[in-house]
C-alpha cells in the first residue's frame, strides 16, 4: 500500500518502545493471527533487546490451536497475570479499548499506552497512536515500526509478521501495490510460507464439513437490503459448532461473502456459553483495494456498537434471530 504513517507518530512509538523499562502487549479478544502475530513479533524484538515483556489477551482462555506453533508463544501469559500497574502497555490490532475485553481496565494503570492498529474505526485510545487504515495488517505496520527503530526482522519474527499479513489479506487476495514486496521480504528470511498458510487457513477437522453443510443450507438473501444492493446472511447457532474450533466458525464468512447477488455478507455467530449472545461478522463485496465503491460496513458496524474496516467489520449483540436481522436491516438503510 502507498499510505504512509505520519513520521511523527512512528518516531513517538519508537521512542516509547526504545526507552521502556518493561512492556505489556495486549491482543484483542477472540484473537486472530494478525493480533497474535503482532504481539509475538514485538515481544521477540523486545526480549532480544533485554526488555522484560509479556503478551496477553482477555478471552478465550486458550490460544486458538492454529496459532500455537508461532514462535514466541512462551511470552504469552494468562490475563490474571497482567498486573494492574504497568509501565508501557501496547495494544495491537485493536480498534477500540473495548476490544481488549476484561483487560481494558489495565489502560488506567499504564504509564503510557501505545496503540498500533490498522482499523478505520480506531478511536485513538492511546497516549501514542500509530494508525494506518491502509496498512494490509497490523503486522505490516509493525514492519515499519521495526524499520524506523533499526531492529532487524529475523526468521522467527518474520514468521509472526507473515501470519498476520497472509490472513488479513485473505492469502493475498486483497493485495495492493507493495503487499507482495512485504511478503517477499519476510519469505527471504527462510520461513515456510506455504506451511504457515496451511496451518492458519487451510486445515480443518472433518467435523467442519458437516457444520458447513448445516449452516450454509440455512442461508438467506434479502435483495432489497442496503438500498437494493442485497444482503446474504446465515446464523451459526451454538448447536451447530459442537466439535469444531473458532477457526472453523470464522471460515463461514469466507464462503458466504462469495455470493454474487449481495453486496453485503453477514454471519451471526452465537456464543458457546450464552444463548442468544452473538458476535457478528460483516463483509462488503466490492472489496477491491483502493476502490471507493461498495458499502462501508465499518459505518454499519459502528451504528450497531462495533467497528472495523471499510470492507470487513463486526459487532456484538444479543437477541432473537428475528430481532438481529431487523436491527441489521435498519442499520443498512440508515442515511449515509
Ligand atoms: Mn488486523
Amino acid at each position: 500500500m502507498t499510505a504512509v504513517t505520519p513520521a511523527a507518530d512512528l518516531a513517538a512509538a519508537v521512542q516509547v518502545l526504545d526507552t521502556a523499562r518493561s512492556v505489556t502487549v495486549l491482543c484483542h479478544v477472540q484473537p486472530d493471527a494478525d493480533t497474535i502475530g503482532s504481539g509475538l513479533a514485538l515481544a521477540q524484538v523486545l526480549a532480544r533487546r533485554g526488555t522484560p515483556v509479556q503478551v496477553s489477551f482477555a478471552a478465550p482462555a486458550e490460544l486458538p490451536v492454529s496459532m500455537r506453533s508461532m514462535p514466541g508463544v512462551t511470552h504469552l501469559v494468562p490475563p490474571e497475570r497482567v498486573p494492574r500497574q504497568v509501565d508501557v502497555l501496547v495494544a495491537v490490532d485493536c480498534g477500540s479499548a473495548g476490544r481488549l475485553g476484561a483487560l481494558a481496565d489495565r489502560i488506567t494503570g499504564a504509564e503510557t499506552t501505545l496503540v498500533l492498529d490498522h482499523h478505520r474505526s480506531n478511536t485513538r485510545f492511546g497516549t501514542v497512536n500509530v494508525i494506518d487504515p491502509d496498512a494490509e495488517s497490523t503486522t505490516a505496520l509493525l514492519m515499519r515500526v521495526f524499520d524506523a527503530w533499526g531492529e532487524p526482522i529475523d526468521r522467527d519474527i518474520a514468521h509472526c509478521l507473515f501470519a498476520g499479513l497472509v490472513t488479513d489479506t485473505g492469502s493475498f487476495k486483497w493485495a495492493g501495490p507493495g503487499t507482495h514486496r512485504l511478503a517477499e521480504r519476510l519469505l527471504a528470511t527462510g520461513i515456510d510460507g506455504t506451511g504457515i498458510t496451511r496451518t492458519l487457513m487451510d486445515t480443518h477437522p472433518f467435523a467442519w464439513l458437516g457444520m458447513l453443510s448445516r449452516v450454509l443450507g440455512s442461508a438467506r438473501i434479502e435483495h432489497a437490503a442496503a438500498y437494493g444492493t442485497g444482503l446474504v446472511y446465515v446464523f451459526v447457532r451454538r448447536d451447530d459448532i459442537d466439535g469444531v474450533r473458532s477457526e472453523e466458525v470464522e471460515s463461514v464468512i469466507d464462503v458466504i461473502r462469495t455470493t454474487a447477488e449481495a453486496a453485503i455478507a453477514v454471519v451471526f455467530k452465537e456464543s458457546r456459553t450464552t444463548p442468544e449472545l452473538w458476535t457478528v461478522s460483516l463483509r462488503s463485496r466490492d472489496s477491491a483495494i483502493g476502490a471507493d465503491d461498495g458499502v462501508d460496513v465499518a459505518r454499519v458496524a459502528t451504528i450497531l456498537g462495533g467497528g472495523g474496516h471499510r470492507y470487513a467489520a463486526g459487532y456484538t449483540t444479543s437477541g432473537s434471530q428475528g430481532q438481529l436481522v431487523a436491527a441489521l436491516l435498519a442499520a443498512l438503510d440508515a442515511p449515509q
